[in-house]
């Protein structure tokens, strides 16, 4: 005989029938001792929020989810249930991983403007010029936007990591700007102090070409210094390659920038601007006198109709002063002419504005005789046509308008015979348009001659200066260079 026990229970009758225990032989069935019914089922999710009895709703997204993306779906879901709700029940929500995210990703995007922010101050207390500083900063912005777009490209998200790895490269994205911005910088000043300065976008290109290794070459470096943070493996690897690859996209980015924007911000930016001559701003102290002074000073206004020869005193420490009183509102440039001691003469200009009633533009007189005050002043050139480049002589014949005979009573002027200052004509001066000119020693009475080159063909104004007896005659002429 085979007896088999089935031990599973399928109705609550049959439950009620289970035997629980045996009494002096009786058997004790469950409905004996207990009321056996159908109850409430287990409730899962039960809890309590605010004292209140409450359900919790928990979502737990896939591994390769996104947080952000997945919680913006999960709210707008509930949204949807919401209507459908009994009228008593409220949604709230309790925990929100993306709001951690969320924080830290806002606390890093703080961290990235701070470090911008300080990098600026930085550059702009070094530098001491907005141009410079603008050329190394425009570095940042794009070496972060062409290494994001990178990023984005290979589906590298933005998260907490990647974010730490462009805040620590913005101190680094900025070092090959400045490499090559100050090579240009170097160049050009160099270059604008030489005796036959070359163009100046072929000096940007030049001192560009000149550090293009060097900065490939660092670049190259710090890559293989960071290198080993890819051989990381588990989470730190998870954690710390994100980043990794973050800070060297941003470091080739700017390598990048440095050899392509930042040589063409300098063109633009630097090539056409009078730079400082000395390599800080340390005064120079000795100066050499020439033409009897330390200093000349021409004041121009752009349209070479107000004229200014001045002597400025010498305050020590490279400090000079004068008064001027200037006769018209406008744009004006000075150039001042000195020389350090010992060192070549140079000529170093500053452009000015004055305001105030403006004064008729008279027309451009073109006459090669003039008279200024008792003085007639006829002007000659020791050719038919002056040509650019070509070694001209530049006479003045003075006459005294009394007796109709040359000037007999001429004084030396600043050690010459008479001091002779050529500006060409341009809507923007450079200190290239200050030209030269030399007395020369043997002349007749009432003439004074001088040699000088005129660069490039276009308009030129020539201002003579002569003393006679004391009274400083200045006779202006405009002339045409072929
Ligand atoms: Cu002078």
């Amino acid at each position: 005989m085979l007896i088999r026990g089935i031990g599973r229970i399928e109705s609550i009758e049959e439950l009620k029938q289970s035997v629980i225990t045996a009494h002096q032989g009786t058997p004790v069935l469950l409905s004996d001792v207990a009321d056996v019914k159908i109850g409430a089922a287990l409730k899962r999710g039960d809890a309590s929020l605010d004292g209140k009895k409450a359900v919790v709703v928990m979502v737990n997204k896939q591994p390769m989810a996104d947080t952000s993306t997945v919680t913006k779906a999960v709210e707008a879901a509930m949204e949807e249930i919401k209507p459908s709700l009994p009228p008593d029940v409220k949604v709230t929500v309790t925990f929100r991983q993306s709001d951690f995210i969320d924080a830290s990703i806002h606390n890093v995007r703080d961290s990235l403007r701070d470090g911008i922010i300080i990098v600026s101050i930085i550059l702009f207390l070094f530098l001491m010029n907005w141009r410079t500083a603008a050329i190394t900063l425009s570095a940042i912005p794009l070496s972060l936007l062409i290494c994001l777009m990178l990023m984005n490209l290979f589906g590298q998200g933005i998260n907490t990591m990647t974010l730490g790895g462009l805040a620590v490269a913005i101190g680094s994205v900025v070092d090959d700007s400045i490499v090559d911005m100050e090579n240009c910088y170097r160049g050009l000043r160099k270059n604008q102090l030489a005796g036959n300065p070359k163009p100046p976008f072929q000096v940007v290109y030049d001192t560009s070409v000149e550090v293009r290794v060097s900065v490939l070459f660092s670049t190259v470096i710090i890559a293989v210094v960071f290198a080993p943070i890819f051989s990381l493996t588990g989470v730190e690897g998870r954690i710390f390659a994100p980043m990794g690859v973050a800070y060297l996209v941003s470091i080739f980015a700017s390598t990048f920038v440095a050899l392509t924007l930042s040589p063409a911000l300098c063109a633009i930016l630097l090539a056409n601007q009078q730079l400082p001559e000395e390599e800080t701003w340390k005064a120079i102290a000795d100066f050499e006198s020439f033409q009897e002074k330390l200093m000349h000073l021409i004041v121009v206004s752009d349209d070479l109709q107000v004229f200014l020869h001045l002597h400025p005193d010498y305050k020590g420490n490279g400090r000079f002063e004068v008064e001027a009183n200037l006769p018209k509102a406008g744009a004006y440039t000075i150039f001042s002419d000195y020389k350090p001691m010992e060192q070549p003469e140079r000529v170093y200009l500053v452009k000015t504005t004055v305001t105030g009633a403006k004064l008729v533009a008279t027309a451009e007189d073109t006459n090669l005789t003039k008279m200024f005050g008792n003085t007639q002043v006829n002007l000659t050139f020791d050719q038919p046509t002056i040509k650019a480049g070509e070694e001209v002589i530049v006479g003045f014949n003075l006459q005294d308008t009394v007796n109709n005979q040359p000037v007999t009573d001429l004084q030396p002027y600043l050690g010459e015979r008479g001091h002779l200052v050529i500006l060409k004509q341009s809507s923007n001066l450079t200190a290239a348009d200050y030209i030269h000119a030399h007395a020369l020693k043997d002349y007749a009475a009432g003439e004074v001659k001088f040699v000088t080159h005129f660069p490039e063909p276009g308009t030129y104004k020539l201002w003579g200066q002569f003393d006679r007896n004391g009274e400083i005659v200045t006779a202006d002429f405009w002339v045409n260079v072929q």
